[in-house]
């Protein structure tokens, strides 16, 4: 599937703004309304809507442009969180599972040109123990609870643009791009309809020059003296595929940018073209208040210009996919992307009272099974497809903290490495390791090209004795060490309450957060193989409510509306010296 664009061919009418909202299918006729894109929750002031289960229903009126005539038309979502079931005017056109990736439904039967058209749409938040991320519904004396095994709050809604869009009849369905940092672009196009057209790539670099071309639907290209995409200085070159008839004449066309680059992995370093990288940066999440999830074009480019500021060179999209527009933007600025999946909270054991549960056992035939192994699959597939062609994207991360120290948890994820890797052979592949699984006790980090490790010293493990979490810390670290693949540390942090200040540098000071994370520096530097320190959280971040959440989770180095707590300066002075 190729994400809507405006193209010499293609037009894209976006659906975003106010649509009609009810929390049950007959209240749509009672004109409450949601701004698409957000997330539902905290718009309103009832704590009905915040706390909603189940399905929630937007309706929007549509025109179909006149001139679309002729045309496919093609309803779009970029996600719709956790699934959706869509209809246009009475029939359904679509149903989706999975929160943070696009579908698309084919609707020009429906969609007659210059008609008005009613999309309705309804968003299931429901999460279950075969859905990524998994969740339960219990039964409780006061009704149903969502439970779930993941540290943020269970957002729901049309956080992404919608969009209606129109293609010729004959045209390009789908575009793969791979490169090496010898200036060679492999492409692969498909089309449908093309009867007798013919294929037609051209690649052009950033002035326009046009830099190598071909005419079949799948090919190489090789770009002389290619300038390469690399960490902090995001060079893209333009695909253009066209799809051209016997005169010559265009039928379709569709772009994507190319950024020429190397990933690889050897021993323990982590190389882009061919050079060590070192990861300096965070795990973030896509959380603003009003909006929860909704994605929202100041934010990114605020959240992208804090990074730079603080001298990070890359984030994980912990813990789901992100926006798109938020992976485009990395790709023009060089900034480099760990790509997670939402497999997180694949741990029933795990939160001792802080968002766990007793009484579930992670795997077995009545929670994480065989159908939930499927719709994780479903999910890497719909990953890989939709950010395959991003240069920013190094690797990715196939689920974080999973339960990972048995032979179930082997079992399971055994197949999900090797579905990957067939997927993008281009690319290392990790999981966010959970401290549980130290590295004897570890049954999935042997199908990890890089070992991603999240870790709490001086935070859950020895809080507030950073001289005792200093020593256990580098003792497993350097036990990791003997595994010789590189480490990336991808979560370490503490709780902040801003303005809490402690001579004595007490938890949840400001002064704790900066001892906290310099003893972690200095474990890191003793470290050869630790080529990466991602700090949790960029911000605090919204969660469900328990006794170890104030006002949410409070380990970000930016508040919830993007102040620096004193830490920013701290990573600003040791990452900006490093980068
Ligand atoms: C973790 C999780 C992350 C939590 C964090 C915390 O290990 O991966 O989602 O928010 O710890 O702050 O407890």
């Amino acid at each position: 599937m190729l994400r809507p664009q405006d193209s010499r061919t293609r037009d894209r009418k976006r659906l975003d703004g106010l649509w009609g909202f009810a929390l049950d299918r007959d209240g749509l006729a009672d004109g409450r309304e949601m701004a698409v894109p957000a997330s539902y929750n905290d718009i309103g002031a009832d704590p009905e809507r915040r706390d909603h289960i189940g399905e929630a229903w937007y309706q929007k009126q549509v025109v179909v442009p006149s001139g679309w005539l002729g045309r496919r038309v093609h309803l779009h979502f970029e996600s719709a969180t956790h699934r959706a079931r869509v209809w246009v005017g009475d029939t359904e056109v679509v149903a989706h599972e999975g929160g943070y990736t696009p579908f698309a439904a084919d609707v020009t039967d429906l969609a007659v040109p210059g008609s008005t058209i009613t999309i309705t749409v309804a968003v299931d938040n429901t999460l279950t123990f075969e859905t990524i991320p998994p969740g339960v519904v219990e039964q409780t004396p006061a009704g149903p609870r969502q439970r779930t095994w993941h540290d943020f709050f269970n957002y729901a809604g049309l956080h992404r643009s919608v969009s209606l869009h129109c293609t010729p009849v004959a045209h390009l369905t789908d575009l793969t791009v791979t490169t090496d940092d010898t200036g060679l672009v492999h492409y692969r196009t498909t089309a449908t309809d093309a009867g007798d057209l013919t294929t037609r790539v051209t690649l052009r670099d950033a002035a326009g020059v046009t830099v190598a071309a071909a005419t079949t639907a799948e090919g190489t290209l090789s770009v002389p003296d290619a300038r390469l995409w690399q960490p902090g200085e995001g060079y893209l070159y333009q695909l253009t595929a066209e799809l051209v008839d016997g005169d010559g004449r265009l039928v379709d066309e569709y772009r994507q940018s190319v950024g020429i680059r190397t990933v690889e992995v050897r021993g323990n370093r982590f190389l882009i073209n061919g050079a060590p990288f070192h990861f300096t940066g965070f795990g973030k999440h896509e959380d603003t208040a009003v909006q929860g999830k909704g994605h929202n074009d100041a934010y990114l480019l605020h959240d992208f210009e804090l990074l730079d500021w603080i001298g990070a060179n890359s984030f994980r999209t912990s813990h789901y996919p992100y926006a798109e527009d938020v992976l485009d933007y990395a790709d023009r600025h060089g900034i480099v992307v760990i790509d997670e999946v939402a497999a997180v909270g694949l741990n029933l054991g795990l939160g001792a009272g802080v968002f766990g549960a007793p009484g579930y056992t992670t795997y077995g035939p009545d929670t994480i099974n065989e159908r939930t192994r499927r719709t994780h699959e479903q999910a890497i597939r719909e990953l890989i497809e939709r950010d395959r062609n991003h240069p920013s994207v190094v690797m990715w991360s196939l689920a974080n903290e999973p339960e990972s120290d048995n032979a179930a948890a082997e079992a399971y994820f055994e197949p999900l490495f090797a579905l990957a890797r067939d997927l993008d052979p281009t690319r290392p592949l990790g999981f966010a390791n959970v401290a549980q699984a130290t590295p004897d006790r570890c049954r999935v980090s042997r199908f990890a090209d890089v070992l991603m490790l999240n870790r709490y010293f001086g935070w859950y493990v020895l809080p507030g004795d950073l001289a005792g979490a200093e020593l256990a810390w580098e003792q497993e670290l350097h036990e990791w060490a003997t595994h010789h693949k590189p480490i990336i540390i991808t979560e370490y942090g503490a709780d902040t309450y801003p303005g809490l200040h402690s001579l004595a540098a007490e938890p949840w000071s400001e002064e704790y957060q900066n001892a906290y994370l310099e003893m972690n520096h200095r474990v890191f530097d003793r470290i050869d193989a630790v080529v990466g320190e991602h700090v949790w959280n960029f911000a605090d971040f919204a969660t469900t409510p328990g006794i170890q959440r104030v006002g949410g989770n409070r380990k970000g180095v930016f508040t919830r509306d993007r102040q620096p707590k004193s830490a920013a300066h701290l990573l600003r002075r040791r990452w900006r010296k490093e980068n």
